[in-house]
């Protein structure tokens, strides 16, 4: 039988695109995209199944599971980082309670397999910051890492304890140009391009040395579809994995933006996010994924750049 995947999130930066390449990849009717807000992309929504559902209310989760006969969920609903440190509570309850109610259905086997994204936020500031590794300090102090952190503890505990299938990544900050991001430390990297090209000038949030792991979106597209249609043995981490796209600071970037707009004019104004981002790591080592499941990234920052910026200009 073909599985018929439910995204929960699928208006959100990495749903918009997710849906299309499993759509392609799966069948347009056995991929059902949710959010708890309608899509702005025309072609989500022409191409097949959308439901409106709230991921706090399990019932409407289980009615929408059997109403499709779903297999799998990729559960992308999630406050970021930005977000989150503005409205604590909700942040944390609509992290955990999200993927609460995702691996309970699993344990009662209405689904057979769970994508859940956890984050580079899982690691604090006395976490070795180059380079860091799968498995070292993890001392987040946002209220997005923290629910990340505890729900990778999740994740492994239903994958112990009740068998659940649950696969998972740490995304970096993910950069693409088809919808924007919403509320993460990264998101200048996206909003950058969208500046240069209408007004030729950004003010950054962080500081011109601020270095992130980031990661162009096919890049990360492709590490999520992959790492879930890995044969379950390869899949040995089942908390998350540590992946690697690029690292760069916004100095950096706006370097490189000016070899296509050499008058674009780049500012600094920190805000609260500057505090986050310093207790973020600035690369990670991936060769653990690359090991189990083979993952290598594709995107450099100059492949990123003359891509973002050729479909932006579109
Ligand atoms: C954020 O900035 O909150 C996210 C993330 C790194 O998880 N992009």
């Amino acid at each position: 039988m073909k599985d018929t995947i439910l995204v929960i999130g699928s208006s959100g930066q990495i749903g918009t695109e997710l849906v299309m390449d499993l759509r392609s990849l799966f069948g347009n009717n056995h991929v059902i995209a949710s959010d708890i807000r309608p899509s702005i992309s025309k072609e989500l929504l022409e191409s097949g199944p959308f439901e409106i559902i709230d991921v706090m209310d399990q019932n409407r989760l289980i009615e929408v599971v059997k109403k499709y006969k779903v297999t799998q969920v990729y559960l992308l609903a999630a406050l970021l980082s930005a977000t989150a440190e503005k409205n604590i509570e909700l942040g944390w309850s609509l992290n955990m309670q999200s993927l609460s109610n995702v691996l309970e259905l699993a344990r009662h086997k209405h689904i057979k397999k769970v994508y859940w994204p956890s984050s580079i936020a899982v690691f604090g500031p006395t976490t070795p910051q180059t380079f860091t590794p799968q498995h070292t300090i993890m001392d987040p102090n946002t209220v997005y890492g923290i629910s990340k952190l505890a729900g990778e503890r999740w994740c492994q505990y239903y994958y112990d304890k009740f068998d659940v299938d649950v696969r998972s990544l740490r995304y970096p900050g993910l950069i693409g140009w088809k919808a924007a991001p919403g509320g993460g430390t990264t998101d200048y990297a996206v909003h950058i391009f969208h500046e240069a090209i209408k007004n030729n000038k950004y003010q950054s949030f962080l500081s011109p040395d601020t270095t992130l792991p980031m990661m162009y979106m096919n890049d990360a597209i492709r590490a999520t579809i992959e790492i879930m249609e890995s044969p379950s043995e390869n899949v040995k981490i089942r908390s998350s994995y540590n992946i690697a796209g690029l690292s760069f600071n916004p100095q950096e970037l706006s370097q490189e933006i000016k070899n296509y707009f050499p008058n674009f004019e780049m500012s600094y104004q920190e805000d609260y996010r500057q505090e986050i981002a310093n207790s973020w790591p600035k690369s990670m080592d991936d060769s653990i994924a690359t090991k189990d499941w083979n993952w290598k990234s594709e995107f450099d920052l100059k492949k990123m750049t003359a891509d973002m910026i050729k479909n932006l200009k579109k």
